[in-house]
């Protein structure tokens, strides 16, 4: 591809240069290879999560005595586990090399985290076969090591699929680049307080937002719409993460 040029920037004023960290040099490349290599699409919804939410606040104290906070991240990762088992296309890799899908048979999931050094994906391992709890405590030690550039090699790799949460921070919706070799990232955006039509009159719900970028040439568009459909059922009503 055609590289872009420099000017000579000190030209319009004064400038600096740094070298990049290696870490910035390797995310860099990751993210170019992802973008050249995927034909990425966005299939964006709204998850109903007010139920949620009324039972996730009255974990606090609970929550206070096991020492862990419970925030939306570990609903989210239940339902997208769920979501990976009932919908495999997307728990795969493609092998363009030799013509082969790679369906994988274990849930690991990773989790984008944002660190004064830059974006780090830790990997939850069994996701499906782990509790709300297990999740939170797990994800928060996993964040905090991702923060102290503390994460082994071997707690980065292995992901099937990648959260990346940006509802503690802000915005409505974004499109984020798939994590290849895996073929979806679901973006999760700050949950507001929406007018929700219940056939009747508009009811006050509190309103997630998801945006599932995937690579087209592993998921149709029907089954990306399926997925979100089914993460928007199973965190409208969470018992039936139970089922
Ligand atoms: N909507 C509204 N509020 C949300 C929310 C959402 N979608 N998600 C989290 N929150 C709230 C939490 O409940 C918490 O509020 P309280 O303190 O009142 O309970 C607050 O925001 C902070 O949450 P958190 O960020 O500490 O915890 P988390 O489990 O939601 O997220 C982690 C953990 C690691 C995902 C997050 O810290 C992080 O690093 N996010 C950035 C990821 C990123 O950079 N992605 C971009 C990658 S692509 O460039």
């Amino acid at each position: 591809i055609p590289g872009v040029k420099l000017p000579d920037f000190s030209q319009f004023g004064e400038v600096e240069r740094e070298g990049m960290s290696r870490m910035m040099a390797a995310t860099a490349t990751n993210m170019q290879r992802s973008w050249l290599n995927v034909p990425h699409v966005t299939q964006f919804d709204d998850a109903d999560i007010t139920e949620m939410e009324d039972f996730r606040k009255a974990q606090k104290a609970a929550g206070e005595k096991r020492g862990v906070k419970m925030t939306p991240l570990p609903f989210l990762l239940k339902a997208c586990a769920a979501a990976l088992a009932e919908l495999p296309q997307f728990n795969v890799s493609l092998d363009m090399e030799r013509k082969e899908v790679v369906r994988k048979k274990y849930i690991h999931i990773g989790i984008a985290v944002d660190t004064p050094h830059g974006l780090m994906v830790p990997v939850i391992r069994n996701v499906d076969q782990k509790g709300l709890w297990e999740l939170a405590a797990e994800s928060a030690e996993l964040a905090q090591k991702a923060r102290d550039k503390q994460l082994k090699p071997a707690e980065m790799q292995g992901a099937c699929f990648t959260i990346t949460s940006l509802g503690g921070i802000g915005g409505t919706a974004f499109t984020p680049i798939v994590n290849t070799p895996e073929v979806a990232i679901l973006g999760v955006s700050k949950a507001s307080m929406k007018p929700v039509w219940d056939g009747k009159a508009f009811q006050p719900r509190l309103m997630l937002p998801l945006s599932l970028s995937y690579d087209h040439r592993a998921v149709n568009g029907a089954d990306a719409a399926r997925f979100t459909n089914l993460l928007t059922q199973l965190l409208g009503d969470i018992r039936t993460l139970l089922l």
